[in-house]
């Protein structure tokens, strides 16, 4: 029977285990990316680690998201990572080279290759035909010093793309769509795999805005798969030597199968304040608009700008928008530079920035109180922008470019412009933003500047745990609700219980306090509890207050694997109707948990406010158990032997 190309690459690099949807395997990893917002955890604990060399073909550290340097905080992270690098003999790409997942699949990814990244976005690069998939900064440290990554084998879903897309289309209205047919919850459990006769029409720029936001529908990764179109990318980026065809098998099994016309797909929009909030733009034309904002991960390569370009020629922004224009990687900024397009877009009145995440972490450019913001970013939860009442919208570069003209939100079909871009032999390359490997420098110091601080040891699951629900939160709660991060909060990454009194601030301004008070206890929540970032800071921070377990309906995939590595239970209501009937405040009685989860039993729980008893389960790997029984996914490695496979 035919297999999946995400199935393919699986068993290309499989170290232990069986490819069988639900089972964990561990997987051989080629590549890891980092940034800095995650990074400077990543770097603490591979230091806690300190492997005599690193274990990957290749690891790359990018300094993107944390890039204003209001004090010396960030600029101490920088350096601690890039001494961090130096010493691992990973390649460090400097503030202004650009934003990780575009800069990656410009120069390093690699076909069939496996990418871990600590960053939700990291399947950007299956756009390219890699298995690039989200971590926690964990699991990434431990990708570099052991080479592996243990990973539950997802189900795929074949999305079939059929019929021409219309030349307004872009990558983001498809998958737009498909966030409006699945949901943030839509992809969980799965990997989504992209076929069918449409293909063809996609260059893998836009292939890459489609798998980066599949982390938007939960999604373990999305992937293409490498084509005639991949061989063209590569060329242009004077790599055509890493290319590799790639493909399911013709009679490839799929566990779900979802089909798109793209002909009958039109400019979408994600409403605030959730990404799956989706319209077509015809729906809100006329929406009156105060900021646009151009760039981010997902929409800011060199079509995305040249088409932004296009719209932008000899217009003028409106006089009550702030147009922000970020190019996604240096290299882009020097050809739009050399082409004209970036004086064409300073002659509109465009605000250029640096290459960097910028406004879509909230690091400045915080829209105005109670603002429209179109962006063609990723997320639109609420006060990611850095302003609580801000309004965002999501959609392509080619609206944003066209309602920043107008000043109200503008559908680009009704565009008359020419919109098609013609891509240059060769975008060349800037080598001056890294800085590799030295021989010289391998085993140096790190710099720890006093802006980098421990992190919080994992403690392990005994009972029986009797604890107070400290809050019960609705479903999909983000890390961004966990862990909120703006330009005041991301210097302090590396500073837990800084971070910690601003924990759950999006919910309730108490939980710090209560947490203290109460010398910690458990959370209550209801579906995908963790949705968004990768960031692990959404476990060390609650650990750090003393929460136990998370109680929740379901899990999001990184979030679960960041709450096991720190030591604190992910457990799943066995009824969910059992969410109903806690309120915040009772306290509950975990009996005899380390006992219950070794022997794969439901764990009791007794509300002994409400006098009622419920069960739940743990429903992890074996790796999983030791994980939680033993203190924490970094003891458990430190010990790991990695048996005859793995060379
Ligand atoms: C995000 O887009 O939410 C981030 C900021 O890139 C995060 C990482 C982080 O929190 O540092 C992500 O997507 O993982
Ligand atoms: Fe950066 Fe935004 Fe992409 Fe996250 S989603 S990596 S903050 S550009």
């Amino acid at each position: 029977m035919g297999k999946s190309l995400a199935y393919k690459i699986i068993e290309n690099n499989l170290l232990r285990g069986e490819v069988v949807p639900g089972q964990e395997v561990a997987v051989r990893v080629n590549q890891t990316l980092t940034q800095d917002s995650t990074g400077t955890m990543v770097y603490l604990q591979l230091l806690a680690m300190d492997p005599k060399e690193i274990k990957t073909d290749l690891s790359v550290a990018y300094i993107d998201h944390n890039m204003l340097q209001a004090g010396f905080e960030n600029a101490d992270d920088h350096e601690f990572i890039k001494s961090v690098a130096a010493r691992y003999g990973i390649v460090y790409s400097k503030p202004g080279g650009g934003i990780c997942h575009q800069v990656q699949l410009e120069r390093f990814a690699k076909p069939g290759a496996i990418l871990i990244g600590s960053d939700s976005h990291t399947p950007t690069c299956g756009g390219l035909g890699s298995l690039a998939i989200g971590a926690g900064g964990l699991d990434v440290a431990v990708g570099m010093a052991k080479g592996l990554y243990f990973l539950t084998v997802p189900k795929v879903c074949k999305v079939n793309l059929i019929g021409k897309p219309a030349p307004f289309l872009n990558g983001k209205d498809i998958i737009l769509k498909v966030l409006q047919a699945r949901s943030v919850k839509g992809g969980i459990g799965f990997i989504l795999e992209y076929g069918g006769e449409a293909l063809k029409y996609l260059s893998v720029t836009d292939r890459a805005t489609i798998c980066n936001m599949g982390a938007e529908l939960g999604a373990t990764t999305s992937i293409f798969p490498s084509d005639e179109n991949t061989l063209v990318y590569l060329t242009k980026q004077n790599r055509a030597q890493d290319y590799t065809p790639m493909s399911a098998d013709e009679d490839a099994m799929y566990d779900e199968t979802l089909t798109i016309d793209l002909s009958r797909v039109y400019p979408m929009v994600a409403k605030p304040h959730s990404p799956d909030n989706v319209v077509e733009v015809s729906e809100v034309v006329g929406i009156k608009v105060d900021q646009v904002a151009i760039g981010s991960c997902t929409n800011s390569s060199y079509s995305d700008m040249m088409k932004v370009a296009s719209i932008l020629k000899g217009k003028q922004v409106h006089p009550d928008v702030s147009l922000v224009i970020s190019p996604g990687s240096a290299n882009i900024l020097r050809l739009l530079s050399e082409n004209g397009a970036l004086t064409t877009m300073i002659n509109a009145g465009a605000r250029i920035l640096e290459s960097g995440c910028g406004p879509c972490i909230g690091m400045g450019q915080a829209p105005k109180s109670g603002a429209v913001s179109l962006r063609s970013f990723n997320r639109n939860f609420k006060g990611r922008s850095g302003t609580a009442d801000a309004q965002v919208y999501l959609a392509s570069p080619e609206t944003c470019a066209y309602s920043a003209i107008t000043g109200v939100i503008s559908d680009p079909s009704k565009l008359t412009e020419d919109l098609s871009v013609i891509e240059p032999i060769t975008y060349g390359t800037i080598e001056s933003y890294f800085v590799y490997p030295d021989p010289l420098k391998l085993h140096c110091d790190a710099i720890m500047g006093p802006n980098i601080h421990p992190f919080p040891l994992a403690k392990k699951v005994e009972g029986p745990l009797t604890k107070t629900v400290l809050l019960k939160v609705p479903n999909n709660i983000t890390t961004d609700d966990i862990v909120p991060s703006h330009a005041r909060l991301l210097p302090y990454r590396s500073n837990i219980p800084y971070l910690a009194k601003h924990c759950f601030t999006t919910v309730t301004e108490s939980f710090h306090d209560d947490a203290k008070r109460m010398d910690g206890g458990f959370i209550v929540a209801g579906e995908n509890y963790g949705q968004g970032s990768s960031r692990e800071h959404a476990a060390l921070v609650p650990l750090y207050l003393g929460v136990r377990a998370v109680i929740a309906k379901n899990f999001a995939r990184i979030h679960r694997a960041n709450l096991i590595n720190t030591g604190i239970l992910p457990l799943s209501f066995k009824n969910p109707l059992d969410y109903d009937a806690i309120d915040q405040d009772d306290v509950l009685v975990l009996d005899d948990v380390a006992r219950s989860i070794q022997e794969d039993r439901a764990i009791q729980i007794k509300n002994t406010t409400k006098n009622t008893v419920f069960e739940v389960s743990f429903n992890g790997s074996d790796r999983e158990k030791e994980v939680l029984l033993g203190g924490g996914y970094l003891n458990y490695v430190m010990a790991l032997d990695l048996g005859d496979k793995h060379d």
